[in-house]
C-alpha cells in the first residue's frame, strides 16, 4: 500500500512537530519553509529569543520522542519574580512545588530539534521556499518562490496544511477562494526585545553593586535564573525569561500610541530615560539597551479569529495561522502543539477522509482556541496591573488555599491551563465559576485569616461538580 501523502507549509514550531507526528504515523510528508535551513545559517539572525513551555507543549514533544533532547536545553521557572518600582522583588510560585513549573526554551534550538525529528521520521523539508499563491481546483496547486535563487516552482497536492504562522499566505489564498470570516483584533500594544547578558559579560567596573557578590561564586546569571521576571507598571510592563547560556531575553510590552508609548519612546536615548524612570533596577542589567532598542523592531500583537479553518478536504490551518493570540499566558506554541497532536491522530484514524477529518479537527479545537485567546487577553491586564495589588493577592491566596483543601473540586485556572491538558474551554468556564465564588468569599475582607476556610470549602463541594480525575 502506498503511504498517504500530505503537504505542509511552514516548518516553524507547529509545522515541524506536526510533520514529525504525521511521518511517524506513516504519511509521506513534504514541508515547504520560507526561511533557510537554520542548521546551516543559524536561527533568525542569532538573537536568543525564548518561550515558556508548559504541560500541553511537553505532551506533544513526548509523543514525538523529543523530551530528553529539549529538556536538556530548558531552564526551570518556578514562578513569577515580581519587581516593584521600589526595587524590591518577590517570587510568586506558579504551582504547589517543583512538580508544577514551566520551562524556558530557546525558540531557535527548539525549532532545530523539531526539524531534525521531522527528517529523522522521514519527512522531507524544503527550505527557502516561500508560498506565494495557491489555487484550489480538483487538487491544490501551490506556487513557491525560491528565496535563495529567485526561481519559481509549482507543487500539486491532494490536500495541504497551513502551519505558516500569523501572517499565513495559505490562509490568504484560502480566504480568496472562499471567505473564512477572518477578523484580526489588534491589541494596540507592541513589544521590543532586549538582552540581559550573562554575568561574565559585565565589565568589572560596570557591575551593578548587587551583582558583585554572586559573580565571585561563579554564578552565570545576573538575576534569579529559575523564574519568569516581571516588572509590572500599570499600563505597560517588562518581562525576562532565562536562557541556558546565562543571559535573559527581556521583553518590553507598551502601547503603540499615547504617552508613554512606542510613539513617544522612539529613540534609544528616550528608551534609556524611560527605563531610568520606570525600570530603574533593570536598567543596569541591560548594558546594550540603546543598541538593542535601535536594532530590534517593535513587534505587533493581535488576536486572529476565523469562522472556518478549512476548505473542505483540500486545506486546513493550524497553530498561529488559524488562531494567533496575544502572548500573555505563554500558551501560543503550547496550544499549537495540541493542534498538531489532535490533527495527527484524526488523520491517522481516517487518512482518506480529509474533509471529514479537517471539519472534526476544527470542531474540536476552535472552542479551545477561543478560550485561550480570551484568557491570554485577560492575563495582560492581570500581569501588568494586578500582580502587586492587595485584592488580587488575597484572591490568589484563597484560590491556592482552596486548591489545597478541596483538590477534588478546586484548581486555580492558571494551573488548569498550565499544568494539565484539560480542554482550555473547560478551564475558562471552570475559572469563571471559581472566580464568582472567590469574589463572594473575599467580599469585604482584606485578610485570609478573616475567611472561614472550612465553610468556604463546604460551599465549594456543594456548588461545584468534582474536577475530572
Ligand atoms: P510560527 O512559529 O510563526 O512558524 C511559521 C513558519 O512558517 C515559520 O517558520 C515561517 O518562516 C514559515 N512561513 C511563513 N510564511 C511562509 C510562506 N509564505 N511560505 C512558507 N513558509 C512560511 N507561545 C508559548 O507557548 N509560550 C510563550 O512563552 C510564548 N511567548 C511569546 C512571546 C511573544 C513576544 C510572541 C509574539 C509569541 C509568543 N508565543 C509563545 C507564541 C508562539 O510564538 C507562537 O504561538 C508559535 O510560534 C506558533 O507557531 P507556528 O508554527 O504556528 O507559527
Ligand atoms: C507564563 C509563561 C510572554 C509571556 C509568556 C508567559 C507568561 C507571561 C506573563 C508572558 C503568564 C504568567 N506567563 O506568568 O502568568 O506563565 O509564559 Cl508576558
Amino acid at each position: 500500500m502506498t503511504r498517504p501523502a500530505i503537504t505542509l507549509v511552514g516548518a516553524g514550531l507547529v509545522g515541524a512537530l506536526l510533520a514529525t507526528l504525521l511521518a511517524q504515523r506513516g504519511f509521506a510528508v513534504e514541508v515547504f519553509e520560507r526561511r533557510p535551513d537554520p542548521r546551516r545559517v543559524g536561527y533568525a539572525g542569532g538573537r536568543s529569543i525564548n518561550l515558556a513551555l508548559a504541560e500541553r507543549g511537553l505532551h506533544g514533544l513526548r509523543l514525538a520522542g523529543l523530551t530528553d533532547a529539549v529538556m536538556q536545553l530548558a531552564v526551570m521557572m518556578r514562578g513569577r519574580m515580581v519587581h516593584a518600582p521600589d526595587g524590591r522583588s518577590e517570587l510568586l510560585r506558579y504551582g504547589r512545588d517543583d512538580s508544577e513549573v514551566i520551562w524556558s526554551i530557546s525558540r531557535g534550538r527548539l525549532n532545530i530539534a523539531l526539524i531534525d525529528a521531522a527528517e529523522a521520521a522521514g519527512a522531507r523539508v524544503h527550505f527557502d521556499q516561500r508560498l506565494e499563491s495557491a489555487t484550489f481546483g480538483d487538487a491544490v496547486t501551490l506556487r513557491f518562490h525560491d528565496e535563495s535563487d529567485g526561481s519559481q516552482r509549482e507543487h500539486r497536492a491532494e490536500s495541504v496544511i497551513g502551519a505558516d504562522g500569523a501572517g499565513s499566505a495559505l490562509r490568504a489564498a484560502m480566504n480568496a477562494a472562499s471567505a473564512l470570516g477572518e477578523r484580526i483584533e489588534p491589541l494596540g500594544h507592541g513589544y521590543k526585545e532586549l538582552e540581559i547578558p550573562p554575568l561574565q559579560a559585565f565589565p568589572a567596573d560596570a557591575l551593578p553593586p548587587a551583582l558583585a557578590a554572586p559573580r565571585a561564586h561563579g554564578e552565570r546569571f545576573a538575576i534569579e535564573p529559575n523564574a519568569l521576571h516581571i516588572w509590572p507598571r500599570g499600563s505597560y510592563m517588562c518581562i525576562a525569561l532565562p536562557n541556558a547560556e546565562g543571559s535573559f531575553t527581556v521583553t518590553l510590552f507598551l502601547a503603540n500610541e499615547g504617552d508613554p508609548s512606542f510613539a513617544t519612546i522612539d529613540t534609544p536615548a528616550r528608551a534609556r530615560a524611560f527605563f531610568a524612570r520606570e525600570f530603574a533596577d533593570a536598567l543596569p542589567l541591560i548594558p546594550e539597551l540603546e543598541a538593542d532598542f535601535a536594532a530590534n523592531p517593535v513587534g505587533v500583537l493581535s488576536t486572529l479569529y476565523l469562522d472556518r479553518w478549512h476548505l473542505d478536504g483540500r486545506a486546513v490551518l493550524v497553530g498561529d495561522a488559524a488562531h494567533a493570540i496575544v502572548p500573555f499566558h505563554g500558551q501560543g506554541m503550547n496550544c499549537g502543539f495540541e493542534d498538531a497532536v489532535e490533527l495527527a491522530d484524526l488523520l491517522a484514524g481516517r487518512p482518506a477522509e480529509r474533509a471529514a477529518v479537517f471539519a472534526e479537527f476544527a470542531r474540536r479545537r476552535k472552542p479551545n482556541a477561543d478560550a485561550i485567546a480570551a484568557m491570554a487577553l485577560e492575563n495582560y491586564v492581570e500581569m501588568r496591573d494586578r500582580v502587586d495589588d492587595a485584592d488580587f493577592l488575597l484572591m490568589r491566596a484563597l484560590d491556592r488555599a482552596l486548591a489545597e483543601r478541596v483538590p477534588t473540586h478546586w484548581m486555580p485556572r492558571y494551573a488548569m491551563v498550565t499544568f494539565t491538558r484539560m480542554p482550555y474551554a473547560f478551564a475558562f468556564e471552570r475559572g469563571r465559576l471559581q472566580g464568582e465564588l472567590l469574589r463572594e468569599f473575599t467580599a469585604g475582607r482584606t485578610q485570609l485569616d478573616a475567611i472561614d476556610l472550612d465553610a468556604a470549602a463546604a460551599t465549594v463541594r456543594e456548588r461545584l461538580p468534582a474536577l475530572p480525575a
